[in-house]
């Protein structure tokens, strides 16, 4: 008796444990979950049932790979995969050139305009027969054709409106690593670099495959594998080495690897006295540089660069320009194919000039001075990846120099990996947005994908949040920014709504109800974090450094760090006035903005403090004060978290506990957390308003000395000192 019963016990955490382990997190939005609905099953059994891959190169063994992986999770076997066409085939994923059924001038047709990504889901007729295809010009169309029909079956769906036809909007879909050689990430939170360096490049640690496979599952084709805040080290023969292996993985995914390009690298590597942009010897070493680059990885994507900028070299030091610099590098790897991506993110405390205006300043006099395969990278707002913040004045202003939007996935500003802040409403408002620049209509995602002045260029880059923890972005929420950002890098047209519905699907399953909830958690949480944080259009209040949690007190260092520059509190009111009797920031928008703008009645009231030094008693839409309206902001984000939470105790005995329990403990702290932005930064404004907190209002609680004491030396992700 007593030996069964142990047997029982042991049984049952045995599958517990086997449970536990499935939903870890670490299968991301690729679980492949055993389908349970009878129909439905019969449904992805009939598709899979023979699979015939027929395309060419390393890419058709990934897509077999994948289509079995599926077949064994949902259905509970391997589908079987031939690459030899036979009658038999229930699916047929290929390329007319090595697939004998794809080629003929039908399919040729239907494949015309999709480009070598796009791919098409239909039927082929065959010999009398019809097929269902997944067809595309080249492999990597087919790999995202395989990866779009299989999220429709995990999530449930069937294909009734087919062919389906689709080609991404932009054309370098690129992950941006902060990760340092040491394996630290800089802004990151979910543990350490992926990359290990120490062992490359001859242990492949099995994860870099799974990370292929999910980039490549949204679409995400190139990623920088290392921080901007760039190591020469990695240049070196040794380490070319380990980044080839890396690329070797990648390649059957269709993911490019590049590397961040430390501008003095001619000098800490190749030993030369200078690193001056025009200098022949400098420009021979890129050049060099690049060939051996190549040598060893021949689709090499090309470089990242952050110059003069927070420390990091440039062509500055040299009185060159960034034109000089970045076209430079942009000579070096024309020839192999290669792009040059140049951070606009360039700001400088010597300079009195608003932050927010100075890279406008920087670079729309060298607009159209950049080679045809550079990019000039220019984060979504003009200060730094904050809660809110008004799309960069550079987008629209630059018409004859591409653009690429940098998003930040890490959540360096927006709880880290502690708070749940689905990102999409976040990447879409800055996408979105009209620059008015020509005219009505020229929004920032018109602008990036090259539609709007006809150039074929396009590129977009997206600060990533992955690390080594299990679930690999340690929030397990912080996995939807990671796919919502994907899926809008290949179209971004979807909404904020579709997106999070695909991922809840592909992440907790296909009951309705659930949906509904989680989806409602997700579409709230980022306005509830720029309210407990930033309202109003309040920035840039945080912890120094580590950026987490809240600071508006913070006064000393530099000044364009520190939080008072931002916010400019005093008795007669708050706000950042950048109207013309400001710092005129307005004037760098487009006409239609800066009028609407610039008047305090007109412009969105959630960029209000970010344009306006306004009154605590000014009356805001509402009838209410500002004081007032900023502390019911306040409150409200709060509210909204303590919301989340309950809602999310609803989902309880609907997903598994695992992941329940460690979303609710997560929450628990982000309600604790958004009380404490609340309070400190309520308590510490107050004393500038000297006005009363609203009685509808929770009462901020607390000793504003306390909480200026708090200090978090070991706070993750902080920015190592250079
Ligand atoms: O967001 C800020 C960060 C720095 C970062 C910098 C940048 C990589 O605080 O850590 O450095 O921006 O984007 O270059």
């Amino acid at each position: 008796m007593k030996a069964r019963k142990i047997l029982a016990i042991s049984l049952v955490t045995l599958l517990s444990g086997l449970n536990s382990y499935a939903e870890d997190g670490y299968r991301l939005w690729l679980r492949y979950a055993p389908v349970q609905e009878p129909a439905h099953r019969e449904y992805i059994g009939g598709i899979l049932d023979h699979v015939v891959v027929g395309i060419p190169g390393s890419t058709a063994e990934a897509i077999g790979e994948e289509i079995k992986k599926a077949s064994l999770g949902m259905l509970g076997a391997p589908a079987s995969c031939a690459g030899e066409f036979s009658d038999r085939a229930s699916l047929v994923i290929g390329t007319p050139g090595a697939c004998k059924i794809l080629d003929n001038d039908v399919m040729k047709e239907q494949l015309e305009g999709l480009g070598s990504e796009g791919f098409f889901i239909g039927y082929a007729s065959y010999e009398g027969k019809e097929y269902l295809t997944v067809a595309a010009n080249e492999p990597a169309g087919a790999l995202y054709g395989t990866f779009h029909l299989l999220r429709e079956l995990q999530a449930g769906s069937v294909l009734t409106a087919l062919p389906v036809k689709e080609v991404p909007r932009i054309q370098y879909r690129l992950l941006n690593h902060w990760d340092n050689l040491d394996r630290t990430v800089e802004r990151g939170y979910a543990g350490f670099s992926i990359w290990d360096w120490h062992k490359l490049p001859v242990y492949i640690n099995p994860r870099y495959v799974d990370y292929a496979r999910a980039n490549a599952s949204i679409g995400i084709n190139g990623t920088v594998v290392t921080n901007v805040n760039a190591n020469a080290l990695v240049l070196s023969p040794r380490y070319i080495e380990k980044v080839a292996a890396l690329a070797d993985v990648f390649r059957p995914y269709g993911l490019k690897v590049y590397l961040t390009a430390r501008f003095s690298a001619p000098i800490e590597l190749g030993g030369l006295s200078t690193a001056d942009p025009l200098v022949p010897e400098v420009r021979a070493w890129w050049s060099d540089k690049v060939n051996e680059i190549y040598a060893a990885i021949p689709d090499f994507g090309g470089f990242l660069v952050k110059a003069n900028s927070e420390g990091q070299p440039g062509p500055q030091n040299y009185g060159r320009s960034h034109a000089d610099g970045a076209n430079m590098l942009a000579e070096a790897v024309a020839p192999h194919g290669g792009i040059v991506m140049w951070r606009a993110f360039v700001y400088s405390a010597e300079i009195e000039e608003d932050r927010a205006k100075q890279a406008y300043n920087e670079f729309v006099p060298y607009d159209g001075k950049f080679h045809e395969n550079v990019f000039i990278q220019v984060k979504n707002g003009a200060i730094d990846f904050q809660p809110r913040e008004p799309f960069h004045p550079l987008f629209g202003a630059m018409p004859e120099t591409a653009l690429a939007p940098e998003f930040q996935i890490t959540q360096e500003y927006l709880g880290q990996a502690t708070h749940l802040v689905y990102m999409a409403p976040l990447f879409k408002e800055c996408l979105d947005a009209d620059t008015y620049m020509p005219h009505e209509g020229a929004t920032v995602a018109r602008i990036i994908d090259g539609s709007l002045n006809g150039r074929d260029r396009s590129a977009m880059a997206g600060v990533s949040n992955i690390g080594t923890d299990r679930n690999w972005t340690g929030h397990p929420f912080g996995q939807s920014n990671w796919y919502a950002y994907g899926r809008l890098a290949w179209d971004h047209r979807l909404t904020s709504e579709q997106l999070a519905g695909e991922w809840i699907r592909l992440t907790f399953g296909t009951d309705p109800a659930l949906l509904e909830t989680i989806r409602e958690i997700m579409l709230v949480s980022r306005e509830a974090a720029v309210n407990y944080m930033t309202p109003l259009g309040l920035h840039h209040i945080m912890g120094v450094n580590h950026h987490y949690g809240p600071g508006p007190w913070v006064n000393r260092g530099r000044p364009d760090w520190t939080s008072v520059y931002y916010h400019k509190a005093d008795s007669l009111g708050i706000g950042f006035d950048r109207t013309a009797s400001g710092s005129d920031a307005l004037s760098q928008y487009a006409p239609e903005i800066e009028e609407k703008y610039s008047d305090p009645e007109t412009c969105p009231e959630e960029y209000l403090l970010w344009f306006h030094h306004l009154p605590w008693d000014y009356t805001m839409k509402s009838g209410r004060s500002l004081w007032e309206e900023l502390c019911l902001k306040y409150d409200d984000g709060v509210k909204t978290v303590t919301r989340m939470k309950a809602s999310w105790k609803q989902v309880e005995g609907r997903i598994d506990q695992e992941r329940f329990d460690r979303t609710l403990m997560l929450l628990r702290i982000q309600e604790t957390e958004a009380r404490w932005w609340r309070n400190a930064c309520l308590l510490y404004f107050q004393q500038y308003s000297g006005m009363p907190f609203p009685v509808e209002i929770e009462q901020p609680e607390g000793d504003l000395e306390e909480y200026m004491r708090l200090n978090f030396p070991y706070a993750p992700g902080i920015r190592p000192r250079w």
